[in-house]
């Protein structure tokens, strides 16, 4: 069989298994398969959360309230949501740089991701990540590192730990397609396929990698095919259908949970905005970010809603005021609390003896 076949026959195993368990009515609601009416809202609510945390964290960069890069979501927010919902604290996220949202929906308090932000000492890591580069150790955030793709590398190593201990914690790596073009995941790819691990990457294909297209890093259409070469399934999912990346999500967590090893899922999507807030994006077609704007995946799900009677104008409206509220105390914390001393960006890097050098490198000499 060719390779393209034999990929696609693992998508259509896996897309038969999911059609298989929506068929299954969920007894909480036999109007919904499997989803029930408060999880389709919640998906609605924690989509709408982020938005409105992406579009005022975005706003703050662009009036310099924070120093660094603001890597916008805005767009993106039904893949970080569908796939992070039901994870549970013990589960592992190792995140990217335009994740920062995932931290919302893992549950960290806003205090905590502003003060990153900022760069506060309030910050859980004192600023030292700052901005975006932000992890939460309680939560099993991993902290992003700029290297593309090395998250899902160290996501393996906290995979075969959670192996070895006989647990049925998951990881959850989350990366851009751009990242597939790296070693580093080729190498995450292989190690956890060969040791089965439990695991999901979670690849979310906006079309560019800062300004180079897809079509100039690889030459299949699908991310998802490229599970082919490591053993394990791979599934393209619309990334602007929260449900459908849900459903896939929920398939392959519950698989990585009782043993069944890793899954691709790439999510195709797109970035509303730049790279970063610096970058205007003259790279793309306005009529490519009309087409996606259209397929925005929170007007989608209003719709979806809707129809279902499960949406009205007033409770948008209600959990709009109700988080901005919630934003607007957590960004007067950040903003009122003091900068980390310098002296503590010696901390956890150097032992106390090193210290006392570097910190006084002109008269230092070493006792002997
Ligand atoms: C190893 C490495 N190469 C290059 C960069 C510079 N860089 C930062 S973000 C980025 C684009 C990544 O694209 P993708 O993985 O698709 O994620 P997206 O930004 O689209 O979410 C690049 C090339 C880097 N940080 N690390």
């Amino acid at each position: 069989m060719t390779y393209e076949g034999r990929s696609k026959k693992m998508a259509t195993k896996v897309n038969e298994r999911v059609a298989d368990a929506a068929s299954r009515k969920n007894q909480d609601n036999p109007d919904n398969p499997l989803i029930s009416s408060d999880k389709l809202k919640q998906l609605y609510s924690t989509m709408l959360r982020c938005r409105l945390l992406e579009e005022r964290a975005l706003n703050l960069k662009k009036q310099a309230r924070f120093k660094g890069h603001y890597y916008s979501a805005v767009g993106q927010e039904a893949v970080a949501v569908g796939a992070g919902i039901d994870l549970r604290p013990e589960d592992t996220v190792a995140p990217s740089h335009r994740d920062f949202i995932l931290n919302l929906i893992k549950g960290v308090p806003l205090t905590a991701m502003f003060s990153q932000l900022y760069g506060r000492s309030t910050s859980p890591d004192k600023g030292r990540s700052a901005p975006t580069h932000s992890g939460y150790a309680s939560l099993n955030i991993i902290t992003p590192a700029s290297t593309i793709a090395a998250q899902a590398c160290i996501g393996t190593g906290i995979a075969m730990v959670n192996q070895m201990k006989g647990n049925d914690n998951v990881v959850v790596a989350f990366h851009g397609e751009g990242a597939t073009s790296l070693g580093f995941w080729h190498e995450a790819m292989n190690f956890a396929g060969v040791r089965n691990l439990p695991m999901v990457f979670v690849c979310q294909n906006n079309l560019w990698a800062e300004s180079v297209s897809v079509k100039l890093q690889t030459k299949v259409e699908d991310m998802s095919i490229k599970a082919v070469a490591y053993g394990f399934p791979g599934i393209t999912v619309d990334g602007n259908d929260v449900i459908a990346v849900y459903r896939v999500a929920q398939e392959a967590i519950v698989r990585a949970r009782s043993g069944g090893g890793p899954t691709l899922i790439e999510a195709k999507t797109y970035r509303w905005y730049g790279h970063s807030e610096i970058d205007p994006a003259k790279y793309r077609a306005t009529e490519e970010l009309e087409d996606w704007k259209a397929k925005d995946p929170i007007a989608a799900m209003e719709r979806y809603l809707t129809g279902k009677k499960l949406f009205s104008a007033d409770w948008k409206q209600k959990i709009t005021s109700e988080f901005q509220k919630e934003l607007d105390a957590a960004i007067e914390i950040a903003e009122k609390a003091p900068p980390p001393e310098p002296i503590e960006a010696l901390d956890y890097v150097y032992s106390f003896d090193v210290r006392d050098r570097e910190l006084n490198r002109k008269t230092y000499s070493p006792q002997f």
